[in-house]
This record gives C-alpha cells, sequence and structure tokens, in this order.
C-alpha cells in the first residue's frame, strides 16, 4: 500500500446504547500505541484528538429512545470531522465510540466521495446488522441504526438530510449473527448484500469478501470499513458490552483486514464499540490495533496487489 496521510479522530461516544465504557475507547487505542504502530509502518500520522457533540434543539423520538439528540449532536460533529479529514486527502481512521458513531463517519465520507464523483462503499464488521430507525428500533438504542441512517431509509426526522446516500448494492454486511425479526425482513426487500456466519462456515470468508472487494474495483469506489468488536468471537475480544458467541476467528479477522490492504481500495476506517471497562488487561484493545495494522500493510511477506476488479 502507498503509505497514506492518516488521521486519528478519537470519538469518545457512549449515547448509542444504555451500558457505559465506550467513552473510554478512544485512550485505550492510544494506550495500545495505535499512532506508533500506524507511523512504524511508514505512514504520516496525525491525531487530531478527541472530537465533542454540537448542541442541538430537542429531537421527536419515540419516548424509549436513549440519548435521542445527544447522538444528533455527535453525528454532526463527526460528519463535520470527516469531511474535513478526506478534504486534506487523509484516511480518516475514527476511534469509537460505539457504533452510533458511524451516522456520522460514513454519512461524512459519502458526502466527500460524492463530490469526487466516486461511487461509496461500505464493509459493515458486525455480528449484527445495524439496520433499525429511531422508530423501529426495539432496545432504543441507535448504535442499531447507522447501516439504515446512511443508506436513506426513512424514520431519521430531524438528523441532517443526506446529501449522498449510499446506494445499498454498495453495502456489505460480513459477520451476522444476531437480527432482529423486522430487521431482517427489511433487510431481505433491500439490495443489501448480507452474509451470515453459516455463509462464512460453509464457504470460508475469502470468495465472500472478493465477491464485494471486485465490485468496489471495478466501480473505482471509496471503501468505508466499519469494524465492530463484535464481529469477533468474545473468546478472542471479551470487551464489547453485546457479545454474541460464534464470531470470528483470530485469523478469520486477520485475513479479511489483510485482504483490505491488498485490495489498496481503503479510504476511511472506523473501530467500534470497544468498552475498555470490560477488557482483560488491554487485549481487546490491542487486537483491534492489530486488526487496524493488518489493513493498513502490516504483514509477514509482502504479496503482489491483488487482481480485483
Ligand atoms: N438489533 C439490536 C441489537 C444490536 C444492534 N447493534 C448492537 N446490538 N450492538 C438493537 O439494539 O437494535
Ligand atoms: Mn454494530
Ligand atoms: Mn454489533
Amino acid at each position: 500500500m502507498d503509505k497514506r496521510a492518516i488521521q486519528l479522530i478519537g470519538v469518545p461516544m457512549d449515547a448509542g446504547k444504555r451500558r457505559r465504557g465506550c467513552l473510554m475507547g478512544p485512550d485505550a487505542y492510544r494506550t495500545a500505541g495505535i499512532a506508533e504502530t500506524f507511523a512504524s509502518l511508514g505512514h504520516q500520522v496525525r491525531d487530531i484528538g478527541n472530537l465533542a457533540p454540537d448542541g442541538v434543539a430537542p429531537l421527536p423520538a419515540p419516548a424509549h429512545v436513549h440519548a435521542a439528540e445527544e447522538t444528533l449532536g455527535w453525528t454532526r460533529a463527526i460528519a463535520a470531522a470527516a469531511k474535513a479529514a478526506c478534504a486534506t486527502g487523509a484516511l480518516p481512521v475514527f476511534l469509537g465510540g460505539d457504533h452510533a458513531l458511524s451516522l456520522g463517519s460514513v454519512s461524512g465520507v459519502a458526502a466527500h466521495a460524492a463530490r469526487q464523483g466516486r461511487p461509496q462503499f461500505l464493509l459493515w464488521l458486525d455480528a449484527h446488522a445495524d439496520f433499525h430507525s429511531v422508530h423501529t428500533t426495539e432496545s432504543g438504542h441507535l448504535h442499531g441504526t447507522p447501516v439504515a441512517y446512511v443508506t436513506g431509509q426513512p424514520g431519521f426526522d430531524g438528523f441532517p438530510a443526506l446529501t449522498a446516500p449510499v446506494a445499498e448494492e454498495n453495502v456489505c454486511l460480513l459477520g451476522l449473527r444476531s437480527v432482529d425479526g423486522p430487521e431482517r425482513e427489511r433487510l431481505r426487500a433491500s439490495r443489501i448484500h448480507c452474509h451470515d456466519m453459516r455463509a462464512i462456515d460453509e464457504t470460508g470468508i475469502v470468495p465472500l469478501l472478493e465477491g464485494f472487494l471486485d465490485r468496489v474495483a471495478a466501480a473505482g469506489g471509496a471503501l468505508h470499513v466499519s469494524l465492530d468488536v463484535d464481529f469477533l468471537d468474545p473468546g478472542i475480544a471479551p470487551a464489547v458490552g453485546t457479545t454474541v458467541p460464534g464470531g470470528a476467528t483470530f485469523r478469520e479477522a486477520h485475513l479479511v483486514m489483510e485482504m483490505i490492504h491488498d485490495s489498496e481500495m481503503i479510504t476511511s476506517l472506523d473501530l467500534v464499540e470497544l468498552n475498555p471497562f470490560l477488557d482483560e488487561r488491554g487485549r481487546t484493545a490491542q487486537l483491534m490495533v492489530d486488526l487496524a495494522a493488518s489493513a493498513l500493510g502490516r504483514q509477514v511477506f509482502d504479496r503482489p496487489t491483488r487482481a480485483f476488479g
């Protein structure tokens, strides 16, 4: 991979669900040496510190929805930071914070891609589909909504109007194993590519990801990767509030990241849902940093760039 300017954007956000702790994520990644790790790969790293949410007026939302206004304030601040980072030519890495941060990161990077005339693609590595709206969420946790928001589904009144919705067929959900009933019906009716753990078990993860990366390359797209800690098996990544058994193994997860690197298409990255309060001697934070390093060029032997597209 070419050496890149990387901008680290801390998002100490906990508003997307009731259980607290993700706000400590950015400092856990810094403690695990994320800046030094990326620099050791030859990249030029700038850590802009932590964002804070914009102030907002009251937002109409069902009573059970948790911290709707705060989430809206974060969305605005994160989207602005995403656009500013992309405008400098940097590759932004969003250090979460819970997954509601992707309401802002993905909408922001997609607006930039649209200005460049590039289609935006989205790889969602997660046990969950995060395909609820403010009105369909049963838990009231807005970390379960970003895929719906960024693809332009209804039910986000009061949130910033999307300048560039991500086309459903450009979205790939990989690692699914906990999807709510109504969410499943809406996913079926959409053009989003969904790969559950059964598909991974049946074919291995490589052909599923290869098919998607081929489409990104053929379209000359921008690629945002959103990595939720619960994509990983809880046995290797305990520091997350929503553990679901049967997740990606250490080797599967690194292979995904290495393939992303070899495709040379990644333009932005989220590291989300790390809850350091639940970690064991920092091992989940360290694993997330190591996975990000694989996506940005750490490998034992160089491989030729894969002929995607
Ligand atoms: N679909 C459930 C569960 C969930 C979504 N994202 C996470 N959990 N992390 C919900 O709350 O919407
Ligand atoms: Mn998620
Ligand atoms: Mn999840």
